[in-house]
């Protein structure tokens, strides 16, 4: 499998065919089950337009109090497992031999988006975060390391995978716009986007 590169960010375009897309789906599902999405809200109290969920030992929340991760969802329960299907995928392209604490589950409808961050929660920017995308397609922007650099973009489509490692694991990214109907993945359309982290 051969990947693209955008600033950095390695995508391995089509990794997930259908039907494999279609079985990590239905573990999401139970995930969301589980552990239901909830909208976090910032620290200056503003609420995000993604929905999020986690899996794993840790989840990552948002509240007045500022972002963490956590051992449990904002409604007491455990997080759910990570889905194995996530699992393989980081096996696969991650490079490091330890597993991820944390599948992040970011649910975007058509008027959602992700402002330009830094993801800096995490203990060790040398170990990588892997992205996996299922739903319509999504328009991402990732610059360098500063703030105010230049970006380039580049659609995520349903199955692709990002490796942001390296320099680009500090790299600012986010999500200018999703482009509703573009697949039949999700009953109901909208976007999926997992990304598996380690925390500690
Ligand atoms: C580049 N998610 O959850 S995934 C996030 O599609 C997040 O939901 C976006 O940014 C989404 O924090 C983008 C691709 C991604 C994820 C983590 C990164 C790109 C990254 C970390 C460092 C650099
Ligand atoms: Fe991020």
């Amino acid at each position: 499998m051969t990947a693209i590169e955008v600033n950095g960010v390695q995508v391995y375009s089509g990794l997930l065919d259908l039907e494999a897309q279609r079985a990590l789906l239905d573990e999401v599902r139970a995930v969301v089950r589980a552990a239901p999405l909830f909208r976090p809200v910032t620290a200056r109290g503003k609420e995000m337009s993604v929905r999020m969920t986690s899996a794993g030992q840790r989840g990552w929340v948002s509240d007045r109090r500022g972002y963490r991760y956590e051992a449990r969802h904002p409604g007491g329960m455990d997080w759910p497992p990570i889905p194995s299907r996530a699992l393989d995928v980081w096996r696969g392209v991650s490079g490091v031999d330890r597993d991820p604490q944390c599948c992040l589950v970011n649910f975007y409808d058509e008027a959602a988006r992700m402002g330009l961050h830094q993801d800096r929660d995490e203990a060790d920017f040398a170990m990588p975060v892997v992205s996996i995308s299922l739903g319509d397609d999504a328009l991402f922007r990732v610059g360098g390391a500063e703030r105010g650099g230049p970006t380039k973009s580049v659609w995520l489509r349903s199955g692709d995978v990002a490796v942001l490692a390296g320099p680009a694991r500090l790299a600012y990214h986010g999500i200018d716009r999703v482009r509703p109907g573009s697949s039949a993945l999700l009953t109901k359309g909208g976007r999926i986007n997992l990304t598996l982290r380690v925390v500690d």
